[in-house]
């Protein structure tokens, strides 16, 4: 269990100049998912919650980070994985980016072999049918995360299918929306030693 770190949604809103065109962003940092189906639960209320407080505005995409330090994608990797795919749904994965982390603590001869990773993730546990691939090494490519969000602008407009839920289940019924039931199949599987 954690002590620190995000625990709320927080919504940070900037502009920033892109080919001499000025466009608003709205990014919303939702906590991190955690190793047991209560936190999990809670986590997913928070940010079906924060989806609620959108007054009238659509998520435009999502973003999966992943630490490429982390070398090998463990069993929480993978599970936190899958509720991020239950989150999205598939129509909304031509939306979705990964992003590793912490590329400069990686040393420069070592970098080649981390690529190899990469490609490896992404064609196994990090796997988006029809999403793409849309990768980006952090830190160093903040703007083209933005650059790409903002090409994706022109496509059709698939929802976040948590955003879908929100509307038809109402802020208590989590357990009942696609990302819940992955979570609660997890403790099922005996992914969750603590309930
Ligand atoms: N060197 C390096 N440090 C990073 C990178 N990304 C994050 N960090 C550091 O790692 C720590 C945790 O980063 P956060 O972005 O807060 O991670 P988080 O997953 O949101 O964590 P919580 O919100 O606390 O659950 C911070 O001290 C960051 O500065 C990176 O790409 N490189
Ligand atoms: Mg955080």
């Amino acid at each position: 269990m954690r002590s620190q770190g995000t625990i709320h949604c927080k919504v940070w809103e900037f502009k920033r100049q892109l080919d001499k065109r000025e466009v608003k962003f709205a990014l919303i940092d939702t906590p991190g998912l955690e190793d047991t189906s209560s936190g999990n639960l809670r986590v997913l209320q928070e940010i079906t919650s924060q989806l609620g407080n959108l007054q009238g505005r659509v998520v435009s995409g999502a973003i999966y980070f992943h630490r490429i330090t982390d070398k090998r994608m463990t069993g929480t990797g993978r599970a936190n994985f899958d509720i991020f795919k239950a989150i999205c749904g598939e129509a909304f994965f031509p939306r979705t980016v990964i992003a590793t982390t912490m590329w400069n603590h990686i040393q420069p001869q070592k970098v080649p072999a981390y690529r190899e990773l990469q490609k490896e993730l992404q064609t196994t546990h990090m796997h988006l049918p029809g999403g793409g691939d849309a990768v980006f090494e952090l830190p160093g490519n903040e703007e083209a995360i933005l650059r790409h969000f903002v090409r994706l602008k022109a496509l059709s407009r698939p929802q976040l299918l948590l955003e879908v839920e929100a509307n038809q289940t109402g802020r208590r019924g989590v357990r009942k929306t696609r990302a819940g039931k992955e979570i609660l199949k997890k403790s099922n599987d005996g992914f969750c030693a603590i309930l």
